[in-house]
Formats: structure tokens, C-alpha cells, sequence
């Protein structure tokens, strides 16, 4: 029996808090695989994946990369993403079109915030992922501490199948625990073949090994049956049922290393084959009919119709590229594809093979595959390309809202257009920078995910563009909520005075839900259809247009429910569009009539300080409006958790530099809105 080519695909995503290790992971994974013949270093701006000017300036991952590289008789599309968290939407896109990811984790720090919110997200995405507990040479590196973070924070079910030789400095490889036996790496990071286990760690490989077999027993009732007929597990056993924990979620295989070291980087990419799936081996995507809305599904096959997703655009020297993900079918060079999110025709230019910012020319790419093409002109992040005589939409993934905005101008005047153009251009690029222009001011307001986010995006217009740009100080994005509803609201709307009349008459409830995060919702409590159907619709869609912009100072309004309770129409005069305008202007009285409350964005902040510096810290988050909600010392280190709104925090890094010499980070993660003390005038 042939095996289908497919299977032997692996499109992989490596996740992580900031400065994990993701970037020098993927740069040793090219190493290994013969991809690159050079190691390249973050602090040296040199790697493969973090090729824009401002990730080598800043050290840190911007932008997603996706490389690809071959392994043991397999293809590895990596994505390699960033870890900052106003980067997530970075992340949320790829892991919209990966089948598989690694976790990376710093052996000392363990699980950390952002590792957290990524793990969340893949999650939500039903992404498998393996673990790889990086920075083992560090001092105060620990696998079973690291182990035993996952297990409290993560997964129930971390499983070591590996076993550090070594430790801090003196780490020079593993015992795989698999398959009995001594991987090691030379100082240069060459890979030595495989040797006995070393005398001294025998016996706790045996113990280690057996509380695998146990764990796994517990977990998989094709590897109980086994251990229960002959009392162990054997490799081939233990591998198989691995694979199916891993790929049900069940379980994390966890393995360690030093990426910088270039040590366990070969077993990673081993067991990425051995347990994560290949696109055969994942559901079948779904979508939605173009024409009629049915749902329908995409198998994995280079027969099929195509169905492909755009999850990245990205002008280039080489073109405006867009990144496809391809769930099914085949695109060929020259092929004519119908987007169907855009509803036009686009022509297939080039297809790439990509290797961040190097590509290699293919004539076609099949389903399962992740590649770059050149000469699409509508695709942006999220849409759907098809075959023209089967056209679908699959699902774009979600795209977070701005929560920071800063006034952005030209310094010449006469740049204005261009500033324009440069910034249109971006946003097409990154969904989840917004630009607008404030209808009180006239001034052009760019939003964001965060102070660095927009930081990065004005410094690339002046970088790419030349461009001179004026930025205005950073804002938060407000809400507005509820406190105290209000029932038997009445609103008409009535225009009568000859010609087409309008007729819509509407009694409300409005009340508060249990949290700001629960959004909207809309009932109809109408009896005797006094209101019919179509008109309840309208209703609820003129309480969504009246939505965007509450009473307090026009902020969005969330966290409540609208009851329509009772309302009459006219024989002539009622129409879609009255009832529509009676629930706009019905919920914007209605808000006027409630105790409306403003929120603010708050965030949860992690600052890691030496311990003589605490008292500083803890002083500037509580003159920033923050709550301190842990602080834990260790090795010198202290690791301070505070919940602060994020207004409080533009310009924290810096203050945190001088206060700390340099010496403390933090890291912030989004907590959702609470109650701000501020009364309007906030716009
Ligand atoms: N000691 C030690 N340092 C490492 C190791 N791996 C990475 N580093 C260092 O840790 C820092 C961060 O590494 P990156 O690879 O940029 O981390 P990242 O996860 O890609 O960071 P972001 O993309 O910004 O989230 C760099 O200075 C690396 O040289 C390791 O195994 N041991
Ligand atoms: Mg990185």
C-alpha cells in the first residue's frame, strides 16, 4: 500500500511567553535540518525568522515567520510566532491554519503568563501540542519544576519522556526515556550518537520510565490492556499511545533542551514527527456555502475543490505576498481562484516555498500544504480562496478589538496623503491596527493592542516610507455598561405627515448582565405577535447600531440585555426600517435613562525585579491605581503580580528600567474592563 504524501507533512506552530526561546528554537531546528549552515542569534539580530529591521534592533519577535524545512523524510512548515502579548492577534492567525505546536518553556521560570494565554488559545483552537522545556543550561534551570508548573497551570497530564544528564552548565544531553538510552551533545552542539543510559542515572531513568508506562496506562486503554497481560509497556506501545494522547488532547509529552546551546533540538523534531498529527490525521475543515449558507466540510485531498485560507499578507521586495494555508484541493501557477470573501476572481502569479524572508519557486502546492503567493490583490488575513464552480467561506479566525489609540499627523503637511495611503496599507497588513478619524477632531487616530504595537507600527511608516510622523499621547479604549437597567421603556417612532409613512411603536427592558465581558443580548418577551418576526429583527438590529456609541462620551456599550417587551405596528406604515430606527433611538433614550457606568481596560502585570528593588515597585504600582495580587522571591528574583488599569501603564517600561538599573521586566496579559473613576470626557 502507498502511503499518502500527506501524512508525512508536519505544519507547526512554536508558542511561548516572550523570550522563551522560540526564535533561537526554530533558528537550531533550520540548523539541524540542513536548512541554514550557520547559527544565527537573536542578540546578534542574525536569526532567520526575525528578519524585519525593528525585531533585530528590538530583539524581539514582531511579525509571525513561517520556514520550512525536512526532517527524516518529512516536510516542516514552522511557524515561529512572537511572545509579546500585543502581538496575540500574531498568534491567534497562525494558529487559525497549524495542526500541531511546541510549547516552549524557560526551565527556570516555568510557566509563565503569556505561556498561559497561548496555551488558552491553542486550546480554543484544538491545536495538540508537545512541550519543550528550553534553557536547561541556565542557572537554576529544572525540569521537574517546570514539569510540575504545566501540570499545576496547564495540562493534568504533563509526561517527561526524557530525562535532563546534566544540569545548569553542566547540562550536555538527555535520557530518552523511550527508548532507553544516552543522547548527548558535544560543547560545538554536534550531536554524539546514542550511547548506554551513564551508570549513575540508571536507576532513575528504570523509575522514570516505569512511572511513564503508569501514567500512560492510566490515561489509554489500548496501553492499559498491555500493561495489564505482561505488567509494562513496550516502546512501540508507549510511542503509539503517546501519539493518540498527544493528538486527543490528552496528554503533553514534555521534552528539555538548550536551543542556544544546540542541545535536544533532534529529539524535538523526532517526537514532532513521532506524536503530532500530520493534515490527514485533523478533521475536516469547515465552512459555509457561498450561495445558500450551508455548512459543509473540506477533506484533506489534493483531488478535491480548492479551499484555501489567507492568514497573512505581507508587502515584500518580492510582491505583496499572501500566505495560504491550503485545506484542500490544488493551486497551480496561472490558476484563476475565486475569493470568496472579497466575491472576485484573482490570478495565481508565483507560488513560494518560504524561508522567512528567501523563497524557492514551486509550480504548485496541494492540500496540507502552507505557502506563500504573489499576485493576489483583494486576499487579506482571513479570507477564503476557492475553486470558482465550488465556491466557500471557511471561517476567518477572530480578530481582537484595539484597546490603545494615539493621534497620529505628518510632520510636513504635504505628507498627508501618503501618511494616509502608508497607513491604509498597514492595517491591511495587520487586522488588528484600526485607523480612523475622530469626527470631533478631524485627527487620524490609529488603534491597537498595545503601546509596543503601536510603537512598531508608526516606526515601520517612518522606516519603509521615510516618512516624518507627529504621534499624540497613548489612550485606552473605554466602554460603557449598565448599572441599573430600566423596564417598560416606550419609544415611537412615528412620521405620518403625508407621503410614505413610518410607523414603529417599541417597550423595552434594559439590564445589566453579570460582567462587562457578556456582551450583548436580545430577547423578544412579545405575546400574540403584536410585533411580528421580521420587526423583532429590526429591533435587535437598531439596538446593535445604537450600541456602538454609549451616552457617557460614545464609547462602545457592552455587558447588558435588551427585552423587547410589548410594541404595536401599522397597517401601511410599519417596515423593517422603522422598527430598525425605533430600537436605535428606543435603546439610546433608554441609555440616557439608565445609571450607565464607564469601563477601562485593565491588565494583569508581571514584574520580575531583584529583591532590593521591591519596595520601589510595589510603591509605583500603587500610585498607578494597581492591586497587588502576589509576590514570590526566589533566587534573588522577585516576581511582583499586580492588577493595574492599563491607562496607568503607558510609559511603565522606561520608568521600570531606571528604577531597577536596567535589571527588572515586566509582561502584561488582558484581564478585561472594570469600573474607571474617571467621569466622560474621556473620548
Ligand atoms: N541560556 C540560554 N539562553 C537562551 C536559550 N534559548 C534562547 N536563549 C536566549 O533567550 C533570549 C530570547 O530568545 P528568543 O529566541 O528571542 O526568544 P523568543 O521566545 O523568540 O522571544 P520573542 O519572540 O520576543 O517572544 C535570547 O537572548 C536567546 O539567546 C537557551 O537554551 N539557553
Ligand atoms: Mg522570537
Amino acid at each position: 500500500m502507498r502511503t499518502n504524501p500527506l501524512a508525512t507533512v508536519r505544519n507547526l506552530g512554536i508558542l511561548a511567553h516572550v523570550d522563551a526561546g522560540k526564535t533561537t528554537v526554530t533558528e537550531r531546528i533550520l540548523f539541524a535540518t540542513g536548512t541554514t549552515h550557520k547559527r544565527g542569534e537573536v542578540h546578534d539580530g542574525t536569526t532567520v525568522t526575525d528578519f524585519d529591521p525593528q525585531e533585530r534592533d528590538r530583539g524581539i519577535t514582531i511579525f509571525a515567520a513561517a520556514v520550512s524545512c525536512a526532517w527524516d523524510g518529512h516536510r516542516i512548515n514552522l511557524i515561529d510566532t512572537p511572545g509579546h502579548v500585543d502581538f496575540a492577534d500574531e498568534v491567534e492567525r497562525s494558529l487559525r491554519v497549524l495542526d500541531g505546536a511546541v510549547a516552549v518553556f524557560d526551565a527556570v521560570a516555568g510557566v509563565e503568563p503569556q505561556s498561559e494565554s497561548v496555551w488558552r488559545q491553542a486550546d480554543r483552537h484544538g491545536v495538540p501540542r508537545i512541550a519543550f522545556v528550553n534553557k536547561m543550561d541556565r542557572a537554576g534551570a529544572d525540569l521537574d519544576t517546570a514539569v510540575a508548573s504545566i501540570r499545576e497551570r496547564l495540562h493534568p497530564a504533563p509526561l517527561a519522556v526524557q530525562l535532563p544528564i546534566g544540569a545548569e552548565d553542566t547540562f550536555t544531553g538527555v535520557v530518552d526515556l523511550l527508548h532507553m538510552r544516552a543522547l548527548t551533545w558535544t560543547d560545538e552542539g554536534q550531536a554524539r550518537d546514542a550511547a548506554p543510559v551513564p551508570d549513575e542515572l540508571r536507576e532513575e531513568a528504570r523509575r522514570r520510565r516505569r512511572l511513564l508506562e503508569e501514567a500512560v496506562a492510566e490515561l489509554h486503554p489500548g496501553a492499559l490492556e498491555e500493561f495489564c497481560d505482561t505488567g509494562a509497556l513496550g516502546t512501540g506501545t508507549l510511542t503509539g499511545a503517546l501519539r493518540d494522547l498527544t493528538r486527543g488532547g490528552d496528554a503533553v509529552v514534555v521534552l528539555c533542551g538548550s536551543a542556544y546551546r544546540n542541545r535536544g533540538v533532534e529529539p524535538l523534531l523526532d517526537a514532532v514527527l513521532a506524536y503530532l498529527p500530520s493534515p490527514l490525521d485533523v478533521p475536516p475543515i469547515r465552512g459555509t456555502h457561498e450561495g445558500d449558507g450551508t455548512g459543509q466540510r473540506r477533506a484533506a485531498d489534493p483531488a478535491a475543490p480548492l479551499a484555501a485560507l489567507a492568514f497573512k499578507v505581507n508587502a515584500t521586495a518580492t510582491g505583496r505576498l499572501t500566505y495560504l494555508r491550503v485545506y484542500s484541493g490544488t493551486i497551480e501557477k496561472g490558476d484563476t481562484v475565486w475569493d470568496a470573501t472579497a466575491r472576485r476572481s484573482e490570478r495565481i502569479g508565483r507560488i513560494l516555498r518560504v524561508q522567512a524572508d528567501r523563497h524557492a519557486q514551486l509550480d504548485r502546492a496541494v492540500a496540507g500544504d502552507i505557502v506563500a503567493v504573489v499576485g493576489l490583490k483583494s486576499a487579506r488575513a482571513g479570507s477564503t480562496l476557492c475553486a470558482p464552480d465550488a465556491p466557500l467561506v471557511l471561517e476567518p479566525p477572530g480578530v481582537a478589538e484595539p484597546v490603545v489609540s494615539v493621534a497620529v499627523e505628518a510632520l510636513k503637511g504635504t505628507d498627508t496623503g501618503r501618511l494616509a495611503s502608508a497607513l491604509a496599507r498597514l492595517a491591511e497588513e495587520d487586522p488588528s491596527l484600526v485607523v480612523r478619524t475622530d469626527p470631533e477632531t478631524g485627527q487620524t487616530v490609529l488603534s491597537g493592542m498595545g503601546e509596543l504595537h503601536l510603537e512598531v507600527a508608526v516606526e515601520k511608516i517612518r522606516r519603509d516610507q521615510g516618512l516624518g510622523v507627529n504621534v499624540g499621547r497613548p489612550r485606552v479604549s473605554y466602554r460603557e455598561t449598565v448599572g441599573r437597567g430600566v423596564s417598560g421603556f416606550v419609544y415611537r417612532h412615528v412620521k405620518q405627515d403625508g407621503g410614505a409613512g413610518q410607523f414603529a411603536h417599541v417597550v423595552l427592558d434594559v439590564e445589566p448582565l453579570d460582567s462587562p465581558e457578556s456582551g450583548f443580548e436580545f430577547r423578544s418577551a412579545v405575546v400574540g405577535g403584536r410585533v411580528p418576526q421580521e420587526y423583532v429583527r429590526a429591533v435587535e438590529a437598531g439596538c446593535r447600531d445604537a450600541l456602538a456609541e454609549g451616552p457617557l462620551g460614545g464609547h462602545p456599550v457592552t455587558g447588558l440585555r435588551v427585552t423587547l417587551t410589548d410594541g404595536s405596528t401599522h397597517v401601511k406604515d410599519s417596515s423593517d426600517t422603522a422598527f430598525r430606527t425605533a430600537g436605535r433611538f428606543g435603546v439610546r433614550d433608554a441609555l440616557r435613562a439608565c445609571a450607565m457606568v464607564l469601563l477601562e481596560p485593565v491588565v494583569e502585570v508581571t514584574v520580575t525585579v531583584p529583591e532590593e528593588a521591591v519596595g520601589g515597585v510595589l510603591g509605583d504600582l500603587a500610585a498607578r491605581r494597581g492591586r497587588v495580587t502576589g509576590s514570590v522571591t526566589r533566587a534573588g528574583a522577585t516576581v511582583v503580580t499586580a492588577t493595574v488599569p492599563l491607562a496607568e501603564l503607558f510609559g511603565y517600561a522606561t520608568r521600570l528600567r531606571s528604577r531597577t538599573q536596567g535589571r527588572g521586566t515586566f509582561t502584561t496579559r488582558p484581564t478585561g474592563y472594570a469600573p474607571a473613576p474617571v467621569p466622560a470626557s474621556t473620548r
